[in-house]
């Protein structure tokens, strides 16, 4: 049995709780491992080794820090087919998109930070008349906690322990105790590379208990949290009375809203990856389809057609486009919704049954579903399901369209498709999201803000955004005489 321990001080270790989880292998249904369940005592343990590695990472050179973080990205391209196996293997995402998005970008997340940080600079004011100089001191802020989910497992957890590094934080970071294994496999990574002891260190364990431990304790002054709605508000009730600094990505409604104007091939073709990569879990997916009434039959058709030849099968078949969800109850939660989606009135026009994959016969395995709502305040079309299900409904003019978009609790991305510039400034400017994507999906410059609003979350990731966050700016004035 394959045993996940943490990672702390430069080591692996077991958990001083001694107490273990199961893994999952979603896509055989099946436990492949044990992980361990640690407590409040090993958060602790880890927080020291963060608070002892903490006076000489701060204070090491931009290029040694920068040197670190560029070997780590090479070495995690080294290291791709491994990690993309194990990834799959523990998310039950196709392995080919573990290999082509996943690594790669857990990489790439080393990489542009290591390069970030040499260009990262504060402000200077001068008051000329009153003889003084303001500068701003970007100072890292101490021990910081990283807590990631599991739909882009190392993705996700590198996009915060590389800013949190770069910028001078030693950390304790968490990933998902559903998906543990590729973050597990860093540790080997973090050492070969030179990363100095304790300055990463990577606990494993439950939400409640592990996770937990990390936002209440009192000397880890800031929190990156990217999870469900529900528990990003529990984080942030926690945090509050310790004021310490939150950045919280949560969950997301995303509209897709498609105007007859648009190309519609391409929309087609990128509408059907929208909906369904990652088997529809990715927060920034596009699950509230919208469609300018003119073409609305016309893409039903196309699109329910498209979305009936995606293969779901084996994450390790190349030829898989759905691979299994993350585990059972996710599975249950999902196909919770399609029946309340036939409950609410709406129409399933394909998919929505648990498949049966010849060898793998209890792997958590959905056929991708398309339903089409006749009110878009149904549950079905407010509620974020985070699986392979999307809602279609036709509009009939822009104001239509966006008032629809905009009446969800989410704003975290939309995607727009049309080929009039007016009408794409005019929505852009009034959409409620954080990331408005224009005749394209899920494309992403790493400078960029990314996060959302409203229930979406609250901070920006990415680019000098998440160098801001993971440092805390100080004024310094200084009165001369001429
Ligand atoms: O996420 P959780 P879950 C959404 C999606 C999904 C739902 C629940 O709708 O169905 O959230 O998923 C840690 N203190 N998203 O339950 O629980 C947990 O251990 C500190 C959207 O898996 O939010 C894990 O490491 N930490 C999303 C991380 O939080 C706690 C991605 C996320 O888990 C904690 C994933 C606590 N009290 C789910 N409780 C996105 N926006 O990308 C849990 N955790």
């Amino acid at each position: 049995m394959e045993k996940i321990i943490n990672y702390i001080n430069g080591e692996y270790c077991e958990p001083l709780s001694e107490e273990w989880i199961d893994n999952y292998n979603p896509s055989k249904g099946e436990v492949f491992g044990v992980i361990a369940n640690s407590n409040e005592a090993d958060v602790e343990k880890a927080y020291r080794a963060a608070k002892e590695a903490y006076p000489a990472w701060s204070n090491s050179t931009i290029e040694e820090r920068s040197r670190v973080l560029l070997k780590i990205a090479s070495l995690i391209e080294v290291n791709l087919e491994r990690l993309a196996k194990a990834e799959s293997e523990d998310n039950g995402k196709p392995l080919s998109l573990a290999r082509s998005v996943d690594i790669p970008r857990a990489s790439a997340n080393f990489r542009f930070f290591g390069n970030a940080i040499t260009q990262f600079a504060s402000e200077a004011h001068e008051s000329v008349g009153l003889n003084t100089i303001n500068f701003t001191l970007r100072q890292p802020i101490g021990v910081v906690g990283c807590i990631s989910p599991w739909n882009l497992p190392l993705y996700l957890f590198t996009w915060k322990v590389a800013p949190a590094i770069a910028a001078g934080n030693t950390v304790v970071a968490k990933p998902s105790e559903v998906t543990p294994k590729t973050a597990f496999l860093l540790g080997e990574i973090l050492s070969k590379a030179g990363l100095p002891k304790g300055v990463l260190n990577i606990v494993h364990g439950t939400g409640p208990t592990a996770g937990q431990a990390i936002v209440a304790h009192p000397k880890i002054k800031a929190i990156s949290f990217t999870g469900g709605t529900k528990t990003g508000e529990h984080i942030a009730r926690t945090a509050a009375p310790m004021f310490k600094k939150l950045s919280l990505e949560l969950g997301g409604k995303n509209p897709n809203l498609i105007f007859a104007d648009c190309d519609y091939e391409t929309m087609l073709d990128v509408t059907v990856r929208s909906s369904f990569a990652n088997q529809g879990q990715i927060c920034l997916c596009g699950s509230r389809i919208f469609v300018e009434r003119s073409i609305y039959e016309q893409f039903r058709e196309d699109f329910v057609a498209r979305v009936r030849e995606l293969k779901v099968g084996d994450p390790f078949d190349d030829s898989t486009r759905i691979g299994a969800l993350v585990s059972e109850p996710h599975m249950e939660k999902v196909l919770s919704y399609i029946e309340l989606a036939k409950e609410e009135g709406g129409k399933v026009l394909c998919g929505g049954n648990r498949v049966t994959v010849p060898g793998l016969e209890n792997g958590y395995y959905l056929q991708p579903a398309v339903i089409e709502v006749y009110d878009d305040q149904c549950r079905v079309n407010q509620e974020e399901i985070f699986g392979p299900v999307v809602t279609i409904m036709p509009f009939d003019t822009e104001e239509e369209a966006l008032q629809m978009a905009n009446s969800v609790r989410y704003g975290l991305s939309s995607t727009i498709w049309t080929s009039n510039i007016d009408r794409t400034m005019r929505i852009s400017k009034k959409i409620e999201a954080g990331i408005v994507w224009v005749n394209t999906w899920l494309n992403r410059d790493l400078r960029t803000p990314f996060g959302g609003v409203k229930a979406s979350g609250v901070g920006r990731e990415g680019g000098f955004e998440a160098l801001r966050f993971f440092t805390e700016p100080k004024n310094v004035c200084i009165k001369y005489s001429e």
